[in-house]
């Protein structure tokens, strides 16, 4: 019954994905043009992460952006409920978090930025950048079953 779930939340956040054709150009404002950037259709082979569940009961979890077009790390794991995205960019390339219909705004180098979503149900949760999602700097959030 979960696996079922989790794959109609997934393809849900696909149609969202390739629905959305107004995101930003390449690049971002501002941003280094990567002509030999890979085009991956996923995230990396890498194990998810699991967020670390604070008194407050919010699950956070640190994220870096690059200038090679990656979060690290890409595949993030979640129980229900509060989740706090801690975004740091230590690349010089502006980037951008989005996930469960939540934005970070525009991350600029050497800054940090806090986004914080609220995700109920049990899925997979893309976060690309609007900057680089062509490029494949997109990660997943797991939300595991309670
Ligand atoms: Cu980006």
């Amino acid at each position: 019954m979960t696996p079922r779930i989790g794959i109609g939340v997934a393809a849900a956040g696909l149609l969202v994905l390739t629905g959305c054709a107004s995101w930003g150009p390449e690049g971002g404002p501002g941003g280094i043009g990567r002509s030999d950037a890979p085009v991956t259709a996923g995230t990396s082979a890498a194990p998810a992460v699991a967020a670390t569940r604070g008194p407050d009961g919010v699950q956070r979890i640190t994220v870096t952006m690059t200038d090679d077009l990656r979060f690290e790390p890409d595949r993030v794991r979640a129980r229900p409920g509060v989740v706090e995205f801690r975004l740091q960019n230590v690349g010089v390339t502006p980037h951008d978090m989005t996930v469960a219909e939540s934005t970070a705004g525009n991350v600029n180098g050497g800054q940090t930025a806090t986004l914080r979503v609220t995700v109920e149900k049990p899925g997979e949760y893309p976060f690309p950048c609007l900057y680089h999602a062509e490029s494949g700097m997109r990660g997943v959030l797991e939300v595991a079953a309670q």
